[in-house]
């Protein structure tokens, strides 16, 4: 897969109908009903996969598949105790579509971060390729003075790479923002949840102990 350019991430988000307005909604329905092909009220992660290649077409600029896994994920692990859905429910309803599409834009705007730091693009960022983009990083708000230090932080599970969940865990923490992105940002929204799931896991990981 070529390496996405900066003309496509902006098509990636200009294609996420996010607005308040009544056009956005009426969007945003509209999108969802495509989606929704067989009309169940509920979108799979199959199904909007296949929405993002064959609707909004934009599995042909990149494979988005690790930033709509980790948008859908947070959808379903931060449902409120008195939503009628479970996080072990495997969809979405269309009244969490919203919600999903702005942190769809946001993780799209992390794996941009994380395609850019990867120059061979194997989906790994080694300590090398960091260090090479460490001006770039120092673009998106954070100087770093030990790199060292910094990439094992980065590692959680000392692999000794970087890959695309780790890289978001630490961009979260770091605040990074992409220098020539607009004023879209729910940074905050993502991280409140990003806390929460994060959370939850670690219970998951106690109770399965
Ligand atoms: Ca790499
Ligand atoms: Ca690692």
């Amino acid at each position: 897969m070529e390496r996405a350019t900066k003309k496509n991430w902006k098509q990636i988000k200009d294609s996420l109908p996010l607005e308040m307005t009544k056009e956005g909604i009426e969007e945003r329905n509209k999108l969802f009903k495509l989606f929704d092909v067989n009309g169940s009220g509920t979108l799979a992660i199959n199904e909007i996969h296949t929405g993002i290649r064959h609707i909004l077409k934009l599995d042909e600029v990149i494979d988005c598949k690790p930033a709509i896994q980790k948008a859908f994920d947070i959808i379903r692990h931060s449902r409120a105790s008195k939503s009628k859905l479970k996080s072990s429910d495997t969809y979405i309803i269309s009244k969490e579509f919203k919600r999903f599409l702005i942190y769809l834009r946001q993780y799209f705007e992390y794996y941009e971060m994380f395609d850019r730091l990867d120059s061979d693009s194997n989906k790994k960022i080694d300590f090398y390729e960091f260090k090479a983009a460490l001006p770039t990083v120092e673009k998106w708000g954070l100087i770093v003075e030990n790199p060292e230090a910094s990439f094992a932080e980065m590692d959680r599970d000392g692999s000794g790479y970087i890959i695309f969940d780790e890289f978001c865990t630490w961009a979260i923490e770091k605040s990074l923002d992409i220098e020539d992105d607009d004023d879209f940002n729910h940074h905050e929204m993502v991280k409140l949840s990003h806390d929460e799931m994060t959370k939850l896991k670690f219970k998951d990981s106690i109770a399965n102990n």
